[in-house]
Parts: structure tokens; sequence; C-alpha cells
């Protein structure tokens, strides 16, 4: 069997700009991110660069037992997009303790831990486990898969049932620990939703998770997925998590957000930051490039400071201020060959 060959590329030097942001009184180095379900612990991805250059890991969502997941075909190609069906596989909290969390912690990388469950209790008992576990800088709570059988369970989808989950993780977890709750697209109201998981304690809002679609093999004449739905991701949905964020920033604008949805390059990643984020996970086109996530703070840097900017948080949420209030001072704002 050969050896699989990996580059450990070294990226290249970033302009001086200050890229540190802060959510929810945690101070992280950067604002790129994994996001959940697109990187597993990390491990592999550290294979092609180091990963403690994020600003932080988003684990794939984690239960409390063991999980072997929907049935295969799970992956479907669409236009610009994937659909996943996956149904929340993992090796359960146990060994995701012993051995990825305990692996994030050992590399020095900030572990964002996404979990899920399917009642209250669920949440309560994870976040239990997790108080106090080395490496762990945030909680990424994960009210809105959309591959579970009963629809229902979409706590995300409920603004009572997003509240009760919210509100139990953040009574269990040490307060140290920020809790945030990752939002759906497929509502009426967002704000709605985000109201509510701020009210019953979250510090911050993950906005968002995959949009429920689905695809039909027009040879077989039956659904791609064995699951037949499943959650759609990537450049397809961009505008629609761009919207998203720009309406919970407009709601709730002093609440930080860390958004995703289709980021593939730099300016991408702007563009979410201009809405509101203060932070961005990179996911799906982790799948064909595993070195974007490196790539993309690197060409956010470069996009900031050719439009002057010293500081990444002054971008944060710029798009709702009135045009003469838009660019900073400094050196040419418009300088961008890209
Ligand atoms: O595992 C999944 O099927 C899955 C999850 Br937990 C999620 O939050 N979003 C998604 O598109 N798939």
């Amino acid at each position: 069997m050969t050896e699989l060959t990996v580059r450990r590329d070294v990226p290249a030097p970033r302009p001086r700009v200050d890229l540190s942001t802060r959510l929810a009184g945690r101070t992280f180095p950067n604002p790129v991110f994994t996001a959940s379900g697109c990187a597993a612990a990390g491990q592999e991805l550290d294979q092609f660069f180091d990963i403690t250059e994020l600003g932080g890991v988003v684990t794939k969502s984690i239960m409390l037992a063991p999980r072997s997941g929907r049935a295969t075909p799970r992956m479907a190609e669409t236009p610009s997009g994937m659909l996943n069906s996956i149904g929340l596989q993992g090796p359960g909290i146990d060994a995701f303790l012993d051995k990825d969390l305990a692996w994030l912690a050992d590399r020095g990388a900030r572990a964002v831990v996404s979990i899920a469950g399917g009642s209250v209790e669920d949440y309560t008992q994870l976040a239990q486990r997790l108080r106090g576990a080395p490496g762990l800088a945030m909680l990424e709570v994960n009210i809105s898969c959309p591959n579970v059988e009963d629809r229902g369970q979409v706590f995300a989808c409920d603004p009572r049932a997003a509240s009760e989950v919210v509100s139990a993780v953040r009574k269990t977890m040490t307060p140290d620990i920020p809790v945030f709750a990752k939002l759906s697209p497929d509502v009426t109201d967002i704000t709605a939703i985000a109201r509510a998981c701020v009210d019953a304690g979250a510090d911050g809002l993950s906005v968002i998770n995959t949009l429920l679609g689905m695809a039909i093999d027009t040879d077989t004449m039956r659904p791609v997925l064995a699951g037949v739905t499943g959650g759609l991701s990537g450049p397809a949905i961009r505008p629609v998590a761009v919207r998203c964020v720009w309406q919970v920033h407009q709601a709730l604008p002093d609440v930080p957000i860390l958004g995703m949805g289709g980021i593939r390059t730099g300016r991408d990643a702007l563009e979410f930051v201009l809405a509101g984020a203060s932070a961005v996970s990179v996911g799906t086109t982790v799948f064909g490039d595993p070195m974007a996530p490196v790539r993309v703070l690197a060409e956010l840097a470069q996009a900031l400071a050719d439009r002057g900017f010293e500081r990444f948080s002054d971008a944060v949420g710029l798009a709702h201020r009135p045009p003469e209030a838009a660019l900073p001072e400094g050196p040419d704002p418009v300088g961008d060959p890209a």
C-alpha cells in the first residue's frame, strides 16, 4: 500500500491587520473557523495546514451515544452546492472526549464543540459531560439539523423549543464558555428564533445551518438520497445565509454572530462580516480544497488591508451604516486588485 503524502503548505504572510475578534467575552486570534460537519474534529485538515492557525475548529455535532447515521447514498452534488443526509453520524460523547477533544487540546487548537440531541435532557447531559473539558473554547448548540426523522426535533423551527434547549445548556455550562445556538434558515422569521435563543441565555448565534432540499434522479425516477431529503450547503445558499446574518444583526446588533453558508473566498467571508458576522465558518468548500480555511483567512486579511482597515472588528456590520460612514479612515480604500 502506498503511503499518502500530503502537503503542509505555509500560508502566505498576511498583511498587518488586527484580525482578533471577540465572541461573547472570549478573544480569538482571528475570525476564520471551520464549519461543523465539514472537518470532523480537525485531524484530517491538520495534515494540510496547521489547524492552530485558525480562529477555531468547530467539530461535527456530537450526540450522547455513537451513531452510524442514515443509509447511503447520503451525499449528492447539486448546482453550486451539495446535499447531505448524514444523519448525525458520530462516535458519541465518551469517545469524542477521550480521542477528538483530547487531540484538539493537545494540539493547542481552540475547540468549538457542536452538540446535538433529541431532547432537552440529551443537551443537558452533553453540556454536563463537557463542563471543564480541556481545550473547550466555545459550545455550538446545534438545534437545526435538518436530517432527523422527526421534523418536530428541529428545535430551531420553534421559538419555545429552541429556548428550552438553550436555557438548559446555558444553565449547565460554566459561564466562561460562550454558548452559541445554531439557527435554521427554514423558518418564516429567523429573528424571532434568534431573539428566543438570546432571551434564553445564548451568548451568540451561528447563522446558518443547511436548507432542507431534495434531488430526484431522472433515470431511476427516485430520490437521489436514501433519506429522501437533505441539507443544502455550498455557494448556492450564500445569499440566503448573508440575508439571515443581516436580519439577525439588524434585530440584535450586540449579539455576536458566527456566519456560514457557501464561503469559498476572502471576499465571500467579508460579505458575511459586513452583514454583521464577528467570525465565519468555512465548510463545504474544504471537501474540494482542504487548504480553503487558511486561504480564506489570508484573502480576508488582504481584502481588509486593501480597503484601509487596520482592525477586523471595524468591518463587522459595516454594511448597515449609512454610505458616508461606511469606509474606514486610512490608505486608499478602493485599491483591491482581486
Ligand atoms: O449530520 C447531519 O446530517 C447534518 C447535521 Br448534524 C447538520 O446540522 N446539518 C446538516 O446539514 N447535516
